[in-house]
């Protein structure tokens, strides 16, 4: 077998064996790899930082949709920006009062091969009829003229190549001016144990911005060293103080059968560690 190394953090990492790999190549925008490992099956690479894998991406993906979606109670229309692996889309499709999803990805390729190579993540959720994709910059694409959605769902890497202007001012304050009254925003933030900066600096953007700005997490095994953050941002600051027999009673009606989430979850997520809140007071 041989071995992948991540390259994530400096002095400190993970790395897997594979024993197959099934595309890895330089798309126009980053270096992809998928390869197989015997304990989390398919895991997607781009350039360097491990993405996403089959045994674990329910935890991510459950979290980054459903929350959102079950908070606000009225989501008929969403964005998503990034998410070409297809899994975040299989989440939001399973909402049926969810009219019109469009999805702006700026590597058509890394839609290509996870069609083809990870075809459990998107789960035919590319062929629904409510999905417009868009292949092209986030960042443009939310400066341009258009609509107003009542979510937007930043699914990407890590603030490195490609993500790096989905994380700054610019993107922040397009994202505000495109969602819906009561809209919500969500995004993956990194792991803060490892990258503080990033939880600080997005909070900083976010709280400026919206009437309410803070963090949720999940622990996701491949994105090593702790919980992952989720930001989450709304000019509505009710929608997160629901309560967990209201989450239960839209749980229920959505009909969703989950492996992560559940309304309890949903709010003790929001919960974080004092050394957390503790950065976000100081950043
Ligand atoms: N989503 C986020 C990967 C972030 C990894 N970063 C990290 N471990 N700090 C990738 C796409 C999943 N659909």
């Amino acid at each position: 077998m041989s071995r992948f190394v991540e390259t994530l953090y400096d002095s400190y990492g993970q790395e897997f064996e594979f024993d197959e790999i099934y595309f890895e190549r330089k798309t126009d925008h980053q270096q992809l790899t998928i390869f197989h490992n015997p304990v989390f099956g398919r895991v997607m690479v781009l350039d360097g930082v491990v993405q996403t894998t089959e045994r674990d991406e329910f935890i991510y993906h459950e979290m980054l949709a459903h929350v959102p979606i079950l908070a606000h109670g009225g989501v008929t229309s969403v964005l998503v920006v990034g998410g070409g692996d297809g899994a975040i889309i299989r989440e939001i499709t399973r909402h049926q009062a969810i009219r019109q999803i469009t999805q702006v990805e700026i590597d058509a390729t890394v839609i290509e091969m996870s069609r083809q190579h990870l075809p459990n993540h998107s789960a035919g959720a590319f062929d629904d009829p409510r999905l417009e994709i868009v292949i092209g910059d986030g960042l443009e694409f939310l400066q341009g003229q258009g609509e107003r959605y009542d979510l937007i769902i930043c699914d990407s890497t890590d603030p490195i190549g490609p993500g790096e202007s989905l994380f700054d001012h610019a993107f922040y304050s397009a994202v505000h001016s495109r969602l819906a009254r009561g809209g919500v925003f969500v995004a993956q933030n990194g792991v803060p144990f490892h990258q503080l900066d990033e939880l600080q600096s997005t909070y900083r953007h976010l709280s400026g911005l919206f009437g309410d700005a803070c963090f949720y997490s999940a622990a996701v095994p491949s994105y090593i060293g702790g919980i992952m953050a989720f930001a989450w941002a709304s000019d509505d600051p009710g929608l997160r103080k629901l309560s967990e027999a209201s989450l239960r009673e839209r749980y229920r009606a959505a009909a969703l059968a989950c492996r992560y989430y559940n309304p309890a979850i949903h709010l003790a997520s929001f919960s974080l560690p004092e050394y957390l809140l503790q950065a976000l007071q100081e950043g």
